[in-house]
């Protein structure tokens, strides 16, 4: 249930100005946001900054942390899973903070290239996977379709990249496009036999297409969608939205491992100071905390 009284159906704000589902305002996330999916990772990571200076949990459970590193600020935002949370997390974070914004995604991944468990794949663009309705309700066109990668933004996953390497060894860093399917079982391949999923040669389907296919998640596109066409809206006066994303591997499809909770708690450890310093190299200048936040 909302919290508090919303002002607008078209833009709802509280009075005070947070926005519906993150519940946060102006001055309480910083212009450099890492987001993960899970919370847990969300406090791990957040534990590496020097200063915690904002933590809230929203109704619809996002989580976000505000502090301090290297004396600039950093943002840490949970935001579950999935192509509609990633655009929740997007658009408003972009109603509240001015300026500037490098969002960098820390997620997990399934590999579908030499990667394996506990490598780490740094996108260098990604794709959509969608289900396709039309196949399996009139049986027309393939029954996933494929759309055509956006590209990151290459500045900011070149630090990223750098940094991970540094952290984690080169040898376990690899680089490609990330296919964004709206399904951790049907649109990434995953076969079962409790539904209908048709996707037998979908992973042979999505190599062949992409060549440089190398990981599977689920919102990697939508984070990349969004930075770009925040250049083209209308009416925007501020400098637009630059995203990177970075995916530990978790299922390895090749080679039908899965991640041990211990090493997929360590490379967190190992990859938090990496992600926040390439947050601060990138973006090294005073932006951020609003003065008038109170809360802060
Ligand atoms: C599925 O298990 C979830 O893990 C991946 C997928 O994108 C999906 O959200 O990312 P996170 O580990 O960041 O949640
Ligand atoms: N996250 C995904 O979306 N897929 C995987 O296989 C592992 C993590």
């Amino acid at each position: 249930m909302p919290t508090e009284q919303m002002t607008s159906a078209n833009k709802p704000l509280s009075i005070e100005g947070r926005t519906y589902h993150i519940e946060t305002r102006s001055g309480e996330v910083s212009n450099r946001i890492l987001t993960v999916g899970d919370p847990k990772r969300a406090q791990k990571m957040a534990s590496y900054l020097d200063k915690i200076i904002f933590t809230h949990s929203s109704h619809r459970g996002f989580l976000t942390i505000t502090g301090l590193y290297k004396g600039l600020p950093i943002s840490v935002v949970a935001i579950g899973m999935g192509l509609s949370m990633m655009d929740f997390f997007v658009r408003e974070s972009r109603m509240v903070v001015e300026g500037p914004l490098s969002i960098v995604r820390f997620g997990s991944c399934g590999s579908i290239c030499q990667a394996t468990s506990g490598d780490i794949i740094i996108a260098k663009s990604a794709f959509a996977i969608g289900r396709n309705y039309a196949f399996f309700e009139e049986g027309k066109g393939e029954p996933y379709l494929l759309w055509k990668p956006v590209e990151a933004d290459k500045d900011l996953t070149r630090v990223v990249q750098r940094k991970l390497s540094e952290a984690v060894g080169t040898e376990h860093v690899f680089v490609g496009s990330v296919g964004n399917a709206d399904s951790f079982y049907g649109s990434q391949g995953r076969i079962g036999t409790d539904f209908y999923d048709c996707n037998e040669g979908l992973l042979d389907r999505i190599r062949e297409k992409y060549e440089d296919a190398s990981a599977l998640e689920m919102e990697s596109h939508m984070l990349f969608h969004l930075a770009q066409v925040s250049t083209r809206a209308k009416n925007v006066d501020r400098p637009s939205i630059r995203a990177a994303c970075a995916l530990m591997v978790f299922a390895d499809r090749t080679g039908n491992k899965f991640i041990s909770p211990e090493d997929s708690e360590r490379l967190v450890e190992i990859a938090a100071r990496a992600v926040f310093d390439a947050l601060v190299e990138d973006m090294p200048t005073q932006e951020g905390l609003h003065p008038a936040a109170g809360s802060v």
